[in-house]
């Protein structure tokens, strides 16, 4: 294989552990554990892996002598940067338990446990690998582990590869999955103990325990070495105003961060407008005002970053987007007559479909953006919010209203627009120092946790904005995590999502500032992921984890 002179430097990096992890280690049970919410409900669905401890691991003078484990790894959903180091970590791990131990890699995703598709994972193989961006060493997917029946069919591999242990590494609904499995297995007595990891580029999975989804730091560094690099543009040219969606799905954390990282004109953050109730017409004048604005001073150019869920929280968007999603589920009599109609006639008979109010908003809108509401579901059965070019929308929105403000007297510029949708850029980039040792300790914590014989637990890194010496490893209890939601119709248990929060300190920075940064050139300018360095520079952390711990 032919590899860069990078790829070769980094392949030789050497993640950082918590100094806890480097020697013998020692298990400390912390308080008894309950869920964020509806603890009697969750009680009473997860009897055997509630109300479990916290787990912190020491370090220890006496030697621990594990027995050899067989441990089976899964890679879920979303790429995101740092999965290798996850792997990496876990294998390391388990050989330092007892060298005898193995690690298998389901491949594809949670599909490969149900179709027993797997590969065993040699130091070899992995060392390809190390410190390398994606998911490629086994593959991952979408594939819900949510059913009795796979379950089953998954124990018939485990237990013939004689698998103790199995690490589920994924976003807040694998990991919600990953404790209904562990669940099962301990409710079976089947021998076989569940751990998750937190990873998701979006940034949701975060809580008092879980400081942070690995990749997140990565992705959103790429994003902010993209936008800074639009901004110098923008300022050189100063004729464009460039329209910047990011991924995230619902949460706006990377359109958060990637502002803070840059500093650009205009920042809109999902959260907010829901709780603004804002309309698709304010947010639409809110941009218009501020590209007037700069006009006036002579700046006919800007940045605008749009967080890729933002329709879904504009209240008749919301609605609109909810009545489609019903009409339109998987296997409806709608969805099949939808489908089987000429393209032509589809999006005029689905109006006819839906309430008077909503039909107006699906009208008003671009023939494009209205198709891309129809497209499939995700497996959720969401609009998928990474087809929607709601940058473009909002783009040709504002257009509109210039003109508008134009033959009023109150815009005397210009207004030319460049689009960018920036998310599969970032999600399998190099990680970062940060995520490269962040995620090599979640896998090398996870290892502990199973030797241990720890299940329903999420493996926790903590204190990371301090050097990796300092990182508290140890486990949450997933159920922790919990609270009851409506999904398909039907109350659930699952892991609360962490949103923005309008009054934590990342939010209200940007309040703080988000007016000066529309009119003055204060454009922060990031640069690429640096490796080597001064450390302030190669292993600083994101703005948004230095707010919420108070170092900024
Ligand atoms: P996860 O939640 O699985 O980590 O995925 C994150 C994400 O990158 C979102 O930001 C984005 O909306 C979605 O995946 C895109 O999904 P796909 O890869 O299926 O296009």
């Amino acid at each position: 294989m032919i590899i860069s002179a990078l790829q070769k430097a980094r392949a030789e990096y050497q993640p950082k552990l918590p100094k806890s992890l480097t020697g013998s280690v020692k298990l400390v049970d912390g308080a008894a554990t309950e869920s964020v919410a509806d603890q009697a409900e969750i009680k009473e669905l997860f009897p055997n892996t509630y109300g479990m401890p916290l787990i912190t691991f020491e370090e220890t003078d006496g030697a621990t002598d594990y027995p050899a484990v067989n441990v089976g790894v899964i890679l879920s959903g979303g790429q995101a940067p740092g999965g290798h180091n996850v792997i990496s970590g876990i294998f390391d791990g388990i050989k330092k338990i007892n060298a005898d131990s193995k690690l298998y890699g389901f491949l594809g995703g949670p599909g490969g446990l149900v179709d027993h598709k797997y590969i065993e994972i040699t130091a070899g193989y992995l060392n390809g690998y190390r410190n390398t961006g994606g998911f490629d060493i086994i593959g991952s997917g979408r594939t819900k582990l949510e059913e009795e029946a796979q379950f089953d069919k998954g124990l018939e591999i485990l237990k013939e590869l004689n698998i103790n242990a199995l690490v589920i590494i994924g976003g807040d609904d694998s990991n919600t999955n990953a404790c209904v499995l562990a669940e099962y297995y301990a409710a079976k007595n089947a021998g076989v103990q569940v751990i998750g990891c937190p990873k998701t580029i979006d940034g949701d999975l975060k809580n008092e325990m879980i400081e942070a989804s690995f990749g997140f730091d990565t992705a959103v560094k790429v994003y902010a070495e993209l936008i800074g690099n639009i901004q110098r543009d923008a300022n050189s040219a100063k004729k464009y105003w460039h329209f910047v969606k990011l991924m995230g799905r619902s949460a706006s954390h990377i359109g958060l961060e990637a502002a803070l990282q840059t500093q650009p004109n205009i920042t809109l953050i999902s959260e907010e407008v829901a709780e603004k109730k804002q309309t698709l017409d304010e947010i639409v004048a809110y941009m218009a005002d501020i590209v007037a604005k700069r006009a006036a001073e002579g700046n006919n150019f800007g940045v605008a970053l749009i967080p890729e869920g933002l329709i879904e929280f504009v209240p008749e968007m919301k609605a609109l987007i909810a009545e489609l999603n019903d009409l339109l589920a998987e296997g409806s009599a709608i969805e099949k007559e939808f489908k089987m109609m000429k393209k032509s006639h589809r999006l005029a008979w689905l109006a006819e479909q839906l309430t008077a109010e909503s039909a107006a908003v699906f009208n008003s809108l671009p023939t494009g953006i209205a198709t891309q509401l129809t497209l499939d579901r995700d497996p959720h059965g969401n609009v998928q919010v990474s087809l929607i070019e709601t940058e473009k929308l909002l783009g040709e929105m504002v257009k509109t209203k210039l003109a508008e403000m134009k033959e009023a007297g109150e815009f005397k510029g210009k207004f030319g627009t460049q689009y960018h949708f920036f998310g599969y850029e970032g999600r399998c980039a190099a990680p970062s120092n940060f995520d490269a040792d962040y995620c090599y300790s979640l896998g090398y914590n996870a290892a502990f946790l199973i030797a241990e014989g720890k299940t329903g637990y999420m493996s926790s890194v903590r204190n990371t904005t301090a050097p990796a010496e300092e990182w508290i490893a140890g486990g949450v209890p997933v159920t922790m995590m919990m609270n009851m939601e409506k999904r398909h119709g039907h109350m659930k248990p699952v892991i609360q999502k962490a949103l923005v929060e309008l009054d934590g300190a990342p939010f209200k920075f940007l309040l703080e500032n988000r007016e000066k940064w529309a009119f003055e050139p204060d454009y922060l300018y990031p640069g690429p992921i640096q490796y080597w360095g001064p450390s302030e520079v190669c292993d600083r952390t994101t703005v948004t984890l230095q707010l919420e711990q108070g170092k900024k």
